[in-house]
């Protein structure tokens, strides 16, 4: 008899965060596993057997243990019931894995560590943020916002007429970023990316998947 299905990490992760959106938005029961990468002397020993980079989430389902995030949201979405969140169009498929990339390589350095980080989480430990990175996050983060707003075109959704893997890599990440006075201005220069915002932050699997901060939050 298989185990259910089991995500290690924590719930201050912007990673885990998507893979817990992408579990509930296709109704899947999951057990959290608690696993905090960013505990004094490193990640849990056997973690790193789960995962040789010690990062999380890392997925376990029917004997297979998958880490990286766009394996395990992929998976999940080809191996359960529920709606797709991948589009079958292939124009609309390359634009999902495009925003998921964008998300991935150019968001979550500068949105989450270089303005949320930097203003929130540093401010909050009582530490001094770093000007220089700032500014750079700053000027990168609204290349970010200007690309993807200006890949919604008329859609509801990011990649589409239906919610993908595109809303659930960028939605976390624009948590933590909006919690910047400085992420929100910014935002409001986009109104489709605003208008989509509002909307997104409303849904049940955002809700229920409130991040807890801690002092290592992000
Ligand atoms: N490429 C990884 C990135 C995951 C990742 O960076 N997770 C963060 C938490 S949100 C982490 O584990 N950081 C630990 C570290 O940087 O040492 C994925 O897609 O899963």
């Amino acid at each position: 008899m298989q185990a259910g299905s089991i995500l290690y990490g924590a719930t201050y992760s912007v990673y885990v965060r998507i893979v817990r959106l992408a579990l509930m938005e296709k109704g899947v029961q999951y057990s959290l596993v608690p696993v905090d990468v960013f505990a004094p002397g490193g990640p849990p020993k056997d973690h790193l057997e789960r995962h040789p980079f010690g990062r999380i989430p890392v997925f376990v389902h029917a004997g297979l243990t998958i880490y990286e995030t766009s394996a395990i949201t992929r998976y999940i979405d080809e191996a359960f019931d529920g709606p797709a969140l991948q589009p079958v169009d292939a124009a609309q498929r390359a634009r999902c894995n495009q925003l998921v990339s964008i998300a991935d390589n150019y968001a979550y350095p500068n949105l989450v560590w270089g303005i949320y980080v930097e203003l929130v989480s540093k401010l909050k430990r009582g530490e001094l943020s770093d000007p220089i990175r700032v500014a750079s996050a700053l000027a990168r983060s609204r290349t970010c916002l200007q690309a993807v707003d200006s890949l919604i075109g008329d859609n509801r959704w990011l990649a589409g007429p239906s919610l993908t893997l595109a809303d659930l890599y960028v939605a976390p990440m624009f948590a933590y970023f909006l919690q910047a006075s400085e992420g929100q201005a910014l935002l409001s220069d986009y109104p489709r990316l605003s208008a989509w915002w509002s909307c997104m932050a409303q849904r049940t699997s955002m809700l229920n998947s409130e991040i807890e901060p801690t002092s290592a939050s992000r």
